[in-house]
């Protein structure tokens, strides 16, 4: 039943479309890259891969050693895409300058939710493709281009299957990692629908939040008592990849609120690597991101390693989320 492959996909999509063939190439790259880091998540301790790197990374979190892994297997396999001009990863200090002729960046979080890792509960490579805007020598400003500007972005969730899901802009579709490393599409275009009765939030960082989380969780917690008339359920797997593939698959609302444990860190999770690709697939879906005040995708990113709060989702809950806060 299910026959058509991700390649095959790209090149009856694209030419549909009207997409770039040297876009096509690069999420090739990009998605023959994380096959291999699927089959180094399969094998576990059985090739040694669990437990701590003993280094950091430039947000002073410990690596694991799958987080080294998986960006490694992408930085090589886009060192040798021509297409690609250059990369940003989460864990890497900087950018790395790959292809002095390529016309693509590539951002990404080789290995989300990697708290998870050694427990065997789901974890994904999220990606996000940008044009590189000015010729010559690859920049950081290059990379600083809003959630809008993404040409394409995905990501793949090493859970219970494999599976990739992803947008060129013309819809979010879904493919499943077959015994032959191929991904077959599974999920012909993703829909979400406006309204839920699921969140998800780490509920253990409460009292850290401003009022208007407050107030917002409190309506949910509520249930039928409360103004919002109607019972929540809630989930928290602690992998963005996994939450979001749920939302997508069963609808939901997603919240990494602004807290008040540092100063410096307007939320956990970072622009350029999770919220502007995920927000991407979520508003591809007819869902809405925000950061409680602004749409994640407008945002103006000033660093590469930037934060952000995140609420993406069902529109109705983003807007009550964003309301609360106006
Ligand atoms: P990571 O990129 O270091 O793995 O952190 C991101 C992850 C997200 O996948 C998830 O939503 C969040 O961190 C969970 O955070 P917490 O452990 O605070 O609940
Ligand atoms: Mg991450």
């Amino acid at each position: 039943m299910f026959h058509t492959t991700f390649t095959d996909f790209l090149n009856q999509h694209f030419e549909q479309h009207n997409l770039s063939g040297s876009l096509k190439e690069t999420l090739n790259a990009i998605v023959a890259a994380c096959v291999q880091i699927s089959a180094k998540t399969r094998q576990g301790a059985l090739s040694g891969v669990l437990g701590e790197a003993g280094s950091g990374n430039i947000q002073g979190e410990a690596q694991k050693k799958l987080d080294v892994i998986a960006n490694q297997i992408l930085i090589d396999a886009l060192r040798q895409t021509p297409t690609v001009a250059g990369i940003a990863s989460e864990e890497e200090d900087n950018f790395v300058e790959t292809n002095e002729h390529g016309e693509y960046l590539v951002l990404f979080d080789p290995l989300d939710g990697s708290s998870n890792i050694d427990v065997n509960i789901s974890v994904g490579t999220i990606f996000s493709v940008l044009k590189k805007q000015s010729s010559g020598s690859l920049k950081t400003d290059d990379f600083l281009q809003n959630g809008r500007n993404q040409l394409a972005a995905g990501y793949v969730l090493y859970g219970v299957q494999t599976q990739l899901v992803f947008t060129a802009k013309h819809g979010v579709f879904g493919f499943t990692l077959n015994d032959q490393n191929q991904f077959i599409l599974t999920k012909d275009n993703f829909m979400l629908s406006e309204t839920t009765a699921e969140f998800a939030i780490n509920m253990s960082n409460q009292r850290h939040w401003e009022s208007p989380m407050q107030s917002y969780i409190a309506e949910l917690l509520a249930g039928i008592d409360g103004v919002r008339g109607k019972n929540y359920n809630m989930r928290w797997v602690a992998s963005m990849v996994a939450e979001v593939h749920r939302i997508l698959t069963r609808g939901g609302v997603f919240s990494y609120p602004f807290d008040k444990r540092d100063p410096a860190k307007p939320g956990k999770l970072r622009l350029m690597y999770e919220a502007n690709p995920m927000s991407l697939l979520i508003e591809q879906a007819g869902g809405l991101s925000s950061n409680a005040k602004q749409n994640i995708l407008d945002i103006q990113p000033t660093g590469l390693h930037q934060r952000v709060a995140v609420i993406l989702g069902a529109k109705e809950e983003v807007e009550r989320v964003n309301q609360l806060h106006a």
